[in-house]
């Protein structure tokens, strides 16, 4: 059993790619299709909010109709049944973690959830999203995507920066390393002595110790049985 006391994770798009949930910038994937500008910002959402909502009720739907795959279900185990403490932390929108019997955190959001925008209460929700969907506290028809946006401050960023300085272990799972503050995680955690590991389609940056290159679906079911000594 490895001797991790604690092991935190950042996951990205390419963890859901193999349950066929377009990735962000692999070929044909999300901002192939749209402009960052046109639908991830607060701005583009003030500008022609029918476009944002419409692009987040098409990806609710596809998600909501996703099934979890190896990669998932392996990183549920590992958080099961490793000795020591498993923090999944992930940049994905998706419930497929949740759906393989994980518990992560959603430093992006979720589109099972809606946000007020006027008392910022927050709610599980599901089905398409309208101008005219009230929000049930407050009874306002001020309801937006439960997303971070570019230009917003990621959720839950005192309790991840906290991890990260206590960490052993830190493992990049499918993700392009692009977006911060994300991107600069597994250097806070190489900087404070952790171990650090890419598992992805392709080698994205020099910085780690040691990777794992090829599909989610291989590299993590090995890796955590790695991990469990199985
Ligand atoms: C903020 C929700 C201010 C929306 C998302 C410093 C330097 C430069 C820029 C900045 C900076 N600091 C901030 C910025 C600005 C910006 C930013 O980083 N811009 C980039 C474009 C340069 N950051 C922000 O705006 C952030 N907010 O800074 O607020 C602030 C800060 C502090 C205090 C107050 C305020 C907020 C960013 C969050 C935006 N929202 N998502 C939505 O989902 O619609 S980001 C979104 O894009 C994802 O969540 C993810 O983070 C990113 C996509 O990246 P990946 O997940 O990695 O996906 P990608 O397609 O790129 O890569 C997939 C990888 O998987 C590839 O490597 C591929 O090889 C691999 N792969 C594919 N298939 C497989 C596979 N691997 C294994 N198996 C497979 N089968």
């Amino acid at each position: 059993m490895s001797d991790h006391e604690k092991i935190v994770i950042l996951t990205g798009a390419g963890l859901s790619a193999e349950s066929g949930l377009s990735t962000f910038r692999d070929a044909g994937g999300l901002w192939a299709q749209h402009r960052i500008e046109d639908v991830a910002t607060p701005d583009a959402f003030a500008k022609d909010p029918a476009l944002v909502l419409d692009f987040y009720n098409k990806r609710r739907a596809q998600a909501a109709a996703a099934h979890p795959n190896a990669a998932h279900y392996a990183l549920a185990d590992l958080q099961q049944n490793h000795p020591g403490e498993v923090i999944l932390i992930t940049q994905n929108v998706d419930d497929l973690l949740e759906k393989a019997g994980a518990q992560p955190i959603h430093m992006h959001g979720a589109l099972a959830s809606a946000l007020c925008f006027h008392c910022k209460n927050r709610w599980t929700f599901t089905g398409d999203m309208h101008q005219t969907t009230p929000c049930p506290a407050c009874g306002r028809q001020t309801v937006r995507p439960d997303i971070v946006w570019f230009g917003e401050m990621p959720y839950s960023m005192d309790d991840i920066l906290t991890h990260l300085e206590t960490c052993t272990l830190f493992a990049s799972i499918g993700t392009s390393g692009r977006v911060y503050p994300a991107a600069g995680f597994a250097q806070l955690a190489q900087d404070i002595g952790a171990q650090t590991i890419e598992l992805n389609m392709e080698a994205t940056s020099p910085q780690f110790h040691a990777r794992r290159i090829g599909p989610a679906t291989d590299t993590l079911p090995k890796w955590v049985s790695d991990l469990l000594q199985r």
